[in-house]
């Protein structure tokens, strides 16, 4: 397999490759999220310095602002979801913003905002993917499987049904954007982290059929294996993206998001977890999502979400010499 035309940062730049460009593109609500607050995430990750440090790896990196929506009228769910039509316009702003800068060559990273707005961000990569005939490849960070639907979800927040609605389950206006239903296979899907799941829920993620690598996965083989076997059908061609929600880490060292769950990825976890998607060299689009500035102590979430995207685009915290060919762990 070919690494080079998205080898992350500096090695591009070593081997003679024009930089890796980069955009930012925050969200700044908190729209399908039960909790208020994520809304900050986007300034949380400014502050905590992520264009600099992107810049350090070697990328070319355009903060584009934030995209804009509705106010969060903080309603009760009606016809099982809450602030569906907001959801959807948010969704539709995310998704043009991710559209545009893929079809300007750009990789376009996320700054959530709640997860539902993952909704308008891989069915923008989706279309991408359609347009240039190219394999998909998902990998979902998170404490939850964000598989529900309307009938299985108690509080009806869209930020647990984002997979669900990209696999072509859920409301109507959040399936049509990006013109295609469902926008991905969750064959395509490699779910990491996972440790709180409705029972309802978890049917429905075993009917369709879901790949997903829950703490216990991570507990049993390590997060090497694990990572191996999400990251082992990419051909050179795989467009990978990641959607990081900063709740799949342990809130001992994230307290800063809504829904804290026990049993999360420790730090050296997170960085191995990180580092292997680097040596890939697929990563070409990203999400930050759900983190909550409201909940965090003085931000120190928000930096650590810097430094594990930093190890995503190639740095390494260890002494060890970059991998000539990454792809000979797999099969050990
Ligand atoms: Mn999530």
């Amino acid at each position: 397999m070919s690494t080079t035309h998205l080898t992350p940062g500096l090695a591009r730049a070593t081997a003679g490759l024009p930089p890796v460009a980069a955009s930012l593109i925050g969200a700044p609500t908190d729209i399908g999220a039960s909790d208020r607050g994520a809304s900050m995430g986007p300034e949380a990750l400014r502050v905590a310095g992520l264009h600099a440090a992107l810049t350090q790896r070697g990328l070319d990196v355009v903060d584009c602002g934030n995209v804009s929506g509705p106010p969060n009228p903080g309603l009760i769910k009606v016809n099982g979801y809450r602030n569906l039509p907001q959801v959807t316009a948010w969704n539709h702003e995310v998704h043009d913003a991710v559209y545009r800068e893929l079809a300007d060559h750009r990789l376009p990273i996320l700054l959530g905002g709640d997860h539902s707005l993952s909704v308008g961000s891989i069915s923008a990569v989706a279309r991408h993917c359609r347009d240039q005939a190219r394999p998909l490849r998902v990998l979902w960070l998170d404490a939850h499987a964000d598989f529900n639907t309307r009938e299985l979800s108690p509080s009806g927040s869209l930020h647990g049904m984002p997979v669900s609605c990209l696999c072509g389950f859920g409301p109507r206006e959040l399936l049509q954007i990006g013109g295609v239903s469902p926008a991905v296979s969750p064959r395509w899907v490699r779910q990491i982290g996972i440790r709180s799941v409705d029972s309802g829920e978890r049917r429905f993620v075993h009917e369709q059929d879901l790949d997903v690598f829950d703490m216990r996965c991570i507990d049993e083989m390590g997060v090497r294996k694990v990572m191996e076997l999400a990251l082992h059908d990419m051909d050179e061609d795989t467009h990978l993206h990641v959607s990081f929600d900063v709740d799949c880490l342990d809130p001992e060292i994230a307290p800063g998001v809504g829904t804290t769950v026990p049993g999360g990825l420790s730090y050296r976890e997170a960085q191995l977890c990180m580092e292997m998607i680097a040596d890939t060299g697929r990563v070409a689009s990203l999400d930050i999502m759900e983190l909550n500035p409201a909940l965090d102590v003085r931000n120190k979430t928000a930096v650590l979400a810097v430094d594990l995207v930093e190890s995503l685009f190639g740095k390494s915290t260890l002494m060890r010499k970059p991998l000539a060919f990454p792809n000979a762990l797999i099969d050990t």
